[in-house]
C-alpha cells in the first residue's frame, strides 16, 4: 500500500500559460509572447469556439504530428463499435450541454458545466505522443487544461487515495452498449499522485478545434505515459476514492490489463511484444521508449513500487 504523506496538490511552479491567454486577441497575445518561450499553434480556434490556446513548449514529442485525417478515423471507442472505423457513428454523441461531475472524498463536490470550466480554467496546447496497448502511435497537438487545476475546485480531501474516470452511456447512440457482457460504462483510474502529475491532461480540442466525438469529445482525459485504454474518453463523472478502481479492460482480462499500465519496451503483451509501434498514417515502426518517453515528468511516481505490476 502506498504511504503519502502530502497528498501532492500543490502544483510545483511551471512555465504556465499567461492569464491573458485565455479568450484573449491573437494580435495582443502574440505582441506579449516576446521573450516567454511561448509560441500561438497556428490554430483556427477563434473560429470554431474553442479558447484561444498557445502551445507549451515544455512538452516535445520529437515526433511528426499525425496528419489530422489519420487521428480522427482510426478509433478506439468500443461504446459506437468494437473496431477502428467509428467516426461516423460517433458524429451522433451530443456534445451540449455537457457536465462533469467531481465527487466523493471532496471538500465541494459539484456539477461543472464543460463551458463554464472553459472560461475559468488556464486552457493550453500540448503536442502529447500517444501510444496504444496494440502497438499503434499517434502525436496530437490537443488543447486542454490540467486535470489538477478541475480536482482543486473540488478540494480533494487527505483520505482519497484514488481518482475513478467515468465515460457517458448514451444507449441511443451507442451501439456498443447494447454488447452486455461488456461492463460498462468505461471506467478507468489512477492514483491521487498521478493525477496531480503535470502531465495529467483534459482534452477538450484537437488540431485547434473542438476535440470531436470519435476522439472522446468533448473532453477525455491523456496520460501519455500510459497506455492509451488508461485514457477515458467523453468523461461525465469523476470520484475520488479510497477504493482501488477496477477498469474496463482490466475486468474483461486481469491477466492482459492491469491497473498502472505504464509504457514499457521491455514488458511484452501475452501475446504480442510491446518493443515498437506503428506510427499512424504510416508503415514505419518506431522504437518504443520506456513510460512513452515521459520518464523525467513520472518515473519517481513509482520509486518503491516496483513489486506492482507497473507495465500492464
Ligand atoms: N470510453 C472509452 N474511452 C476509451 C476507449 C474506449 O473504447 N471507450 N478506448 C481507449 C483506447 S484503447 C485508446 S488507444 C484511446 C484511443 O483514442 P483515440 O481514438 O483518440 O485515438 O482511447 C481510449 N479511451
Ligand atoms: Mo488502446
Amino acid at each position: 500500500m502506498l504511504v503519502r504523506r502530502n497528498p501532492g496538490w500543490t502544483i510545483p511552479e511551471r512555465e504556465v500559460t499567461p492569464e491573458s491567454s485565455f479568450f484573449g486577441r491573437r494580435a495582443a497575445l502574440a505582441a506579449g509572447l516576446a521573450g516567454t518561450g511561448l509560441v500561438l499553434p497556428p490554430s483556427r480556434a477563434g473560429a470554431t469556439g474553442l479558447p484561444v490556446a498557445m502551445r507549451n513548449p515544455r512538452y516535445k514529442a520529437e515526433r511528426a504530428i499525425t496528419p489530422e485525417r489519420e487521428a480522427t478515423t482510426y478509433n478506439n471507442y468500443y461504446e459506437f463499435g468494437s473496431h477502428k472505423t467509428i467516426s461516423a457513428a460517433a458524429q451522433k454523441l451530443p456534445l451540449r450541454p455537457w457536465t462533469v461531475r467531481v465527487e466523493g472524498m471532496v471538500e465541494r463536490p459539484a456539477e461543472f458545466g464543460l463551458d463554464d470550466l472553459l472560461r475559468r480554467l488556464p486552457i493550453e496546447e500540448r503536442v502529447y505522443r500517444h501510444r496504444c496497448v496494440e502497438a499503434w502511435a499517434m502525436v496530437v497537438p490537443w488543447t486542454g487544461f490540467q486535470l489538477s487545476e478541475l480536482l482543486k475546485l473540488a478540494g480533494p480531501l487527505g483520505s482519497a487515495k484514488y481518482v475513478r474516470f467515468e465515460t457517458a452511456a448514451v444507449p441511443a447512440v451507442m451501439p456498443g452498449l447494447r454488447q452486455s457482457w461488456y461492463p460498462w460504462p468505461y471506467v478507468e483510474g489512477c492514483t491521487i499522485a498521478e493525477a496531480a502529475n503535470e502531465l495529467s491532461f483534459m482534452v477538450v480540442g484537437a488540431y485547434g478545434k473542438p476535440l470531436p466525438p470519435q476522439n472522446g469529445g468533448p473532453v477525455r482525459m491523456h496520460f501519455p505515459w500510459k497506455y492509451g485504454f488508461k485514457s477515458g474518453k467523453s468523461i461525465v463523472r469523476i470520484v475520488l476514492t479510497d477504493q482501488k478502481p477496477v477498469s474496463f479492460w482490466e475486468k474483461i482480462q486481469p491477466q492482459e490489463y492491469g491497473f498502472w499500465a505504464n509504457v514499457n519496451p521491455a514488458v511484452p503483451h501475452p501475446r504480442w511484444s510491446q518493443a515498437t509501434e506503428r506510427m499512424l498514417g504510416t508503415d514505419e515502426r518506431v522504437p518504443t521508449q520506456l513510460f512513452n518517453g515521459y520518464g523525467e515528468f513520472v518515473a519517481g511516481l513509482y520509486e518503491g513500487l516496483q513489486r506492482e505490476r507497473l507495465w500492464a
